[in-house]
């Protein structure tokens, strides 16, 4: 307990444990060796769209669909997401293909409907340092992606990751998508260099986020393959059937046929860096 005191995030470290924390959604685990693949749509826009996105993503080796239901977006006249019925379309999307999914929780109101419909709550960069929010998500059952905050060090998300675990939910995946800095040419800057530092600080598993880091959708393949060769846990990136058409983050996403090719080229860099970082995949 005086440790706990004393340690900004003491039960997110590696002081408090020493083996890797391995998220177990039955058929799928990610952490502590055991790599994830998560994609999806920005936001979920239609029957069609989120059916023919799930088939190709379980097509190409993935094991959750990504999609968002709530899209507050900075224009209060844009696409604003489907709500309830985005959710029941990404489960019902998911279950067809045999898929676990992802989405964002946006305030505590909507934890539970948004549980109804989801294996893993997310939350966004824009809300990692709303604490009422993280300690309601603390409270829940389920794995819970954090994504990194814009302005965040490290330390300050591995502290808001605390809030989650020291309410009793230890089911943390950290989510690297990309920092502000004085660069314009990509939307933000990718650190890479937060996937050894959390590996080395914290037992959590960490993903990347290279469509959101990057912005657009030409970086997105060498910055996915540049976290796996850091050793990140996995990734999660943004797809969609007419990326052109998408009613938000289209210039970042990936269409279904480069999401496939983007997928295989992670299976042949995936066992040389698991035998570097001696983590083996089972
Ligand atoms: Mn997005």
């Amino acid at each position: 307990m005086e440790n706990k005191r004393n340690h900004p995030y003491y039960l997110g470290s590696r002081e408090y444990q020493k083996e890797d924390t391995i998220i177990d959604l039955g058929d799928c685990k990610i952490g502590g060796g055991h790599f994830v693949k998560m994609a999806g749509p920005c936001s979920v826009e239609s029957e069609e769209q989120i059916l023919q996105t799930a088939k190709a993503v379980k097509e190409a080796g993935g094991q959750v669909l990504r999609g968002g239901a709530f899209k507050p977006r900075t224009n209060p006249y844009s696409f604003q997401g489907l709500g309830l019925e985005g959710l029941q379309l990404l489960r019902k999307a998911a279950d067809q293909y045999g898929l676990k999914v992802v989405t964002e929780v946006m305030d505590e109101g909507h934890i539970a409907m948004v549980r109804e419909y989801t294996d893993i709550f997310q939350i966004g960069a824009r809300n990692m340092q709303n604490y009422r929010l993280l300690e309601a998500i603390g409270k829940e059952d389920k794995p819970v992606l954090l994504k990194r905050g814009l302005s965040a060090t490290i330390d300050e998300w591995l502290s808001a990751a605390e809030y989650i675990a020291n309410e009793g939910n230890r089911q943390i995946i950290l989510v690297e998508r990309g920092i502000r800095t004085f660069e314009t040419k990509t939307r933000n800057t990718f650190d890479v260099s937060a996937v050894p530092v959390i590996h080395r600080l914290s037992h959590y598993p960490i993903l990347v986020d290279p469509s959101h880091a990057a912005g657009k959708k030409e970086y997105v393949e060498p910055l996915t393959l540049a976290g796996v060769a850091a050793g990140a846990d996995g990734f999660i990136i943004e797809i969609h059937p007419h990326p052109e058409e998408a009613l938000s983050d289209g210039e970042q996403s990936l269409s279904l046929k480069q999401w496939a090719s983007l997928s295989q080229k992670v299976d042949a860099l995936l066992p040389v860096v698991q035998s570097i970082y001696d983590r083996k995949d089972s």
